[in-house]
């Protein structure tokens, strides 16, 4: 018998109908079927102290908008955790949080339970943070209006790191970024559309000269789109001093790219 990995997710937020469509189709939806994953939502409301089922309160020491109270947090954390024997790993989603990389993915990959908490209003009761949980998560530099699709950003991309859930060869998953590259263009029929050819060595047959030609394109397009990636990029020292040897200068890498500089000679 080989061993399974499965992963189970539990999701705390005042809006648990966001989570409806997005985790129950395609591969989430898959994974889910074959016990791979699980996603459990709750609404936080369940664990508010009035009957207008408030969570939210004015800041002390005033400003605007309104925080996070933190009796029902904390109470639905503590109801949460005890639902299955593993303990959850407690994440607050929030902008101030460490930023979402394939590194973080892979470790988030490897616990058994995360319990994912979705800010909403201003902020949250600092003493959340401090005492229930764990880490904060920030899916990058930008602002939406919650931690409800981040979290779902979350749930997906690690999900596809759990062995399985892609179904095929999970491995083929990461190649393309595993060795920091961008990948090559892709093309399919028809060989001409609208007068702009697919280029020309894709339809020779030629599968060792195709395979150079991606290889190469992967180079160029990563140092003109990502030169950040390109010192951690696992090239040999035969293809870093091919891509030293091309110029930078052109005005449209971008379009040469895709066909004269990838050109086999
Ligand atoms: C007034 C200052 N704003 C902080 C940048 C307030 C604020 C705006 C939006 C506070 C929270 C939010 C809602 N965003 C999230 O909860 C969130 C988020 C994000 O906005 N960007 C990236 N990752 C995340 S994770 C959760």
């Amino acid at each position: 018998m080989t061993p399974v990995t499965s992963i189970r997710f539990d999701v705390l937020t005042i809006f648990p109908g966001m989570f409806v469509g997005p985790i129950d189709q395609s591969i989430l939806g898959r994974a889910q079927a074959a016990g791979l994953v699980s996603v459990q939502i709750h609404d936080l409301r369940d664990w508010a102290h009035d009957r207008h089922r408030t969570v939210d309160d004015a800041p002390f020491g005033g400003g605007p908008g309104m925080v996070m109270k933190p009796e029902p947090l904390f109470e639905a954390i503590e109801a949460i955790q005890p639902l299955v024997e593993a303990p959850a790993t407690v994440i607050f989603m929030s902008p101030q949080g460490r930023r979402l990389d394939r590194a973080l993915v892979d470790e988030l990959a490897a616990l058994p339970r995360l319990l994912l908490v979705c800010g909403r209003y201003e902020g949250v009761d600092e003493r959340v943070l401090e005492h229930a949980v764990d880490f904060e998560v920030s899916i990058g530099d930008f602002v939406v209006s919650g931690g409800e699709i981040p979290a779902m950003v979350v749930i997906d991309a690690v999900s596809r790191r759990i062995p399985g859930v892609l179904g095929g060869d999970d491995s083929l998953d990461e190649e393309s970024f595993d060795e920091g590259l961008l990948e090559y263009p892709q093309y399919t029929r028809p060989a001409e559309f609208r007068g702009w050819p697919v280029p020309e060595i894709l339809l020779s047959g030629h599968h060792a000269e195709i395979g150079k030609w991606r290889r190469r394109l992967r180079m160029l397009r990563t140092r003109f789109r990502r030169p950040d990636l390109l010192p951690g990029a696992s090239l040999t020292a035969k293809e870093r001093a091919w891509l030293d040897a091309q110029p930078t200068d052109d005005a449209d890498q971008a379009a040469l790219d895709a066909t004269e500089r990838g050109r086999v000679d």
